[in-house]
C-alpha cells in the first residue's frame, strides 16, 4: 500500500510564534519589504543604523531546517536582505543567522539579521 499522506494547502504556521504573528499582521511591525515567500521588518532593538530581520512567511525553526525544507524561500530571504541593504546602505552589509541558544537565537522562526550602516567589527561577541 502506498500512502501519499495528507496534502495541506495551509501555510505552515505556529500560533505561539511571534514572527508568525507578525507575518499574519497580528503583531505590528515596521515592514520594509515583502514578497510571496518572505517578509522584512525592522528589529525592535537595532544593533546598527540598519537592522532588518528577513523571515520566511512559513514557519521553520532555523536556517538549517529552512535550507532542507524550502531552499527557494532561503534564496528569496537572501535576495530580499541584499536588496534592502542595496537600497539603504549601498550594498555593504552583514547577514547573520543565529542558530541555537549558544549562538544567541531567541526567536525560533528563522530570521536573517541584515546589519549595515556602520563599520562592523570581527569577530562577533
Ligand atoms: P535572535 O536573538 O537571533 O533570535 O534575534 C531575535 C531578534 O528579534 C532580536 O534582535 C530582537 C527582535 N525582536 C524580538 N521581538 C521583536 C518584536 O516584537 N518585533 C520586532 N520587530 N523585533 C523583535
Amino acid at each position: 500500500m502506498v500512502s501519499l499522506g495528507v496534502v495541506s494547502t495551509e501555510p505552515r504556521r505556529d500560533r505561539d510564534c511571534l514572527f508568525c504573528r507578525i507575518v499574519a499582521g497580528e503583531v505590528p511591525a515596521d515592514v520594509v519589504g515583502q514578497d510571496e515567500r518572505v517578509m522584512a521588518f525592522r528589529d525592535v532593538t537595532p544593533q546598527a543604523p540598519v537592522h532588518v530581520l528577513v523571515v520566511p512567511r512559513e514557519h521553520h525553526a532555523d536556517v538549517a531546517t529552512l535550507a532542507v525544507a524550502d531552499p527557494d524561500a532561503l534564496v528569496a530571504l537572501v535576495r530580499m536582505g541584499s536588496q534592502i541593504a542595496q537600497d539603504e546602505v549601498g550594498g555593504q552589509f552583514r547577514l547573520v543567522f543565529n542558530s541555537g541558544p549558544d549562538a544567541g537565537q531567541s526567536v525560533y522562526h528563522v530570521h536573517g539579521h541584515v546589519l549595515g550602516g556602520r563599520s562592523l567589527t570581527w569577530p562577533p561577541g
